[in-house]
């Protein structure tokens, strides 16, 4: 009776465990999709992101919650500077004091939603700041989805760090 006990709770351990991961792995996006008001629509995957210029920065950066919790401890990643991801798609700029009304957005495959001014990501000091990145600690990301968006420049880092990044979305105000 007792092994029985103990074999029902095992499988239940092990259900509980699969689909735990299943739960993670519905977020999972292998690839990057950048739309919107842009000239070249493109699709950033593992295979291709190395047509950018890819960086190994060894910097210390804490993701820090609003609540002021640390969460996790960055200390180095490679990425590719959003900046250079938006300028090679080429931003439908007619008028060139429309600047200010474009925006980018980043969107996560669990529904996050994460916004920047195009003026910021070219002129403030976002604009260094701001990767899309796919290693971390020199590991491949995994739990968090194959890219994440950090953004360095923040005084508090949580909210802006995107994990599941599935879109990159150029808008403009009317
Ligand atoms: N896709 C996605 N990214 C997200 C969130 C989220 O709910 N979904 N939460 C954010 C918040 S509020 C914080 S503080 C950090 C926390 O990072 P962690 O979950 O890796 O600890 O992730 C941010 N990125
Ligand atoms: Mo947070």
């Amino acid at each position: 009776m007792e092994t029985l006990k103990t074999r029902h709770l095992i499988l239940f351990a092990f259900l509980t465990f699969i689909t735990m991961g299943k739960a993670q792995n519905n977020y999972l996006s292998q690839q990057v999709s950048v739309s919107g008001e842009i000239q070249k629509p493109a699709l950033i995957t593992l295979a291709n992101i190395q047509r950018f210029n890819v960086r190994q920065v060894s910097q210390k950066q804490n993701i820090v919650c609003a609540s002021g919790e640390i969460k996790k401890e960055i200390k180095s990643f490679k990425g590719v500077l959003l900046r250079e991801i938006i300028d090679s798609c080429h931003v439908a700029l007619e008028k060139k004091k429309e600047r200010g009304q474009f925006y980018v957005y980043v969107v996560a495959s669990d529904g996050y939603k994460v916004i920047f001014s195009l003026n910021e990501l070219l002129y403030g000091p976002a604009a260094d700041q701001t990767w899309l990145i796919f290693e971390e600690n020199g590991k491949p990301i995994t739990e968090d989805g194959r890219f994440v968006v950090i953004c360095n420049s923040d005084k508090i880092t949580g909210p802006r760090h995107v994990k599941w990044v599935e879109k990159i979305i150029v808008g403009k105000l009317d």
